[in-house]
C-alpha cells in the first residue's frame, strides 16, 4: 500500500472484501459551501450512502497523510478551519510534504481513491472549461483526471459558470464517456434541463454497472462520468439562476479573480446573491447523487 495512505479500518475492510465503497471529496466542504451547512451536508451524505448498503469514505489531506474515511472531528475541522488548502493534482505532493491541511478537488479525490482501490466517487459538480477560456486557458484539472484515472464519478453535471459545450467537446476528445442518468441532456447542476445533448443515456444502475465492467475488461483508462439531474422539486428557475451566474462571472472578471480562486469565488457569490436558495439546491442534488452513487456501487459489486 502507498505509504501516504491512512485508510479507516471500516473502509479498508470493505475494499479488501470487494464491498461497495463510495469516495467523497472535501473541497466541496471547505471551499464549496458555507458553515454550518457544509458539515451537515458531509455527514448526511455519509448516512445516505450507508442506507444503501455501501461504505462512505470522505477524503482529505491531514498530518502528511491522505486520509481515506474521516471522523466527525475531521469533518468539523475541514468545515471550519481557515487555512485549508484547495488541493488539485498540482498541489498534492506539496501539501503532503509540508504536512498542511488540504481539501481534495474532484481530480485529487480521484487520484487518492485510485491509490486506495476505490472505484466510485460522488460529488456535486465537476470543474471544466471556464467561460472566456480563449483568454485565460482556464481548464480544470478534473477533466484530465477523468481521462486517465480509473474512478467513476457521479455528479449533477456542471454549473453553467463553465463553458459547457466546450467542456463536453474536451471530454469527448479525451475519451471520457459521459452518461446521462434518465436524461438525454447534460444536467446543469441547479437545473435538470439543458440544451446540450449527450451521446449516452442509461435508465438503470444495472446498465451503468455493465458499462463499467465492460470498460474495465477492455483495459481502457479513465473514469466514466455519470450525470444525474437534480430532482424536479429541488430544481431552480433557469432564467433566475442563469442571471445570477452571469453576474458572478462578471464580478470575478472585474475583481481580477484568477486560478484556483475562481470556482470558490463564483460559488460563494451565487449563494450570497440567491440568499441561500442556490445552497439548498446544491445540497439536495448532492444527496441525490450520494443515493445513486451508492446504489451503483452496490450493483457493481454484486
Ligand atoms: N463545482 C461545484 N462545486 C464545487 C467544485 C466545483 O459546483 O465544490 C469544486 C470541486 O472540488 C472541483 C473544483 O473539483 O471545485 C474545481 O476547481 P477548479 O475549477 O479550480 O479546477
Ligand atoms: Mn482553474
Amino acid at each position: 500500500m502507498n505509504a501516504f495512505l491512512d485508510i479507516k479500518d471500516e473502509v479498508l475492510k470493505a475494499i479488501e472484501g470487494n464491498k461497495a465503497v463510495v469516495a467523497l471529496e472535501s473541497t466541496i466542504i471547505s471551499h464549496g459551501m458555507p458553515y454550518p451547512q457544509n458539515v451537515e451536508m458531509a455527514k448526511n451524505c455519509e448516512a445516505i450512502i450507508r442506507e444503501q448498503g455501501a461504505v462512505p469514505a470522505t477524503i482529505a489531506i491531514m498530518d502528511g497523510k491522505i486520509k481515506i474515511g474521516l471522523n466527525d472531528e475531521d469533518l468539523q475541522t475541514l468545515a471550519t478551519a481557515k487555512d485549508v488548502a484547495k488541493v488539485s493534482r498540482r498541489d498534492l505532493a506539496q501539501v503532503l510534504s509540508e504536512k498542511k491541511i488540504g481539501a481534495t478537488t474532484v481530480a485529487t479525490t480521484m487520484i487518492c481513491a485510485k491509490l486506495a482501490g476505490i472505484k466510485f466517487f460522488v460529488t456535486g459538480g465537476i470543474g471544466g472549461i471556464h467561460r472566456g477560456y480563449e483568454q485565460t486557458l482556464d481548464v480544470s484539472a478534473d477533466l484530465e483526471e477523468l481521462a486517465q484515472t480509473d474512478v467513476n464519478v457521479i455528479c449533477a453535471g456542471a454549473k453553467s459558470i463553465l463553458d459547457l459545450p466546450r467542456t463536453l467537446e474536451y471530454l469527448e476528445t479525451k475519451g471520457v464517456c459521459v452518461v446521462g442518468y434518465k436524461t438525454d441532456y447534460l444536467p446543469q447542476f441547479f437545473t435538470a434541463e439543458s440544451e446540450y445533448k449527450l451521446n449516452t443515456r442509461m435508465d438503470c444502475v444495472e446498465d451503468i454497472s455493465a458499462l463499467i465492467h465492460t470498460k474495465e475488461k477492455l483495459g481502457l483508462q479513465g473514469g466514466i462520468l455519470i450525470t444525474n439531474p437534480i430532482p424536479k422539486e429541488d430544481s431552480m428557475d433557469k432564467a433566475y439562476i442563469d442571471s445570477l451566474i452571469l453576474q458572478a462571472v462578471k464580478e470575478a472578471d472585474e475583481k481580477g479573480i484568477k486560478g484556483k480562486a475562481v470556482t470558490p469565488f463564483l460559488l460563494a457569490e451565487i449563494v450570497k446573491n440567491s440568499h441561500g436558495e442556490s445552497l439548498k439546491a446544491n445540497i439536495a442534488l448532492v444527496y441525490n447523487n450520494a443515493k445513486l452513487g451508492a446504489k451503483l456501487a452496490v450493483e457493481y459489486f454484486k
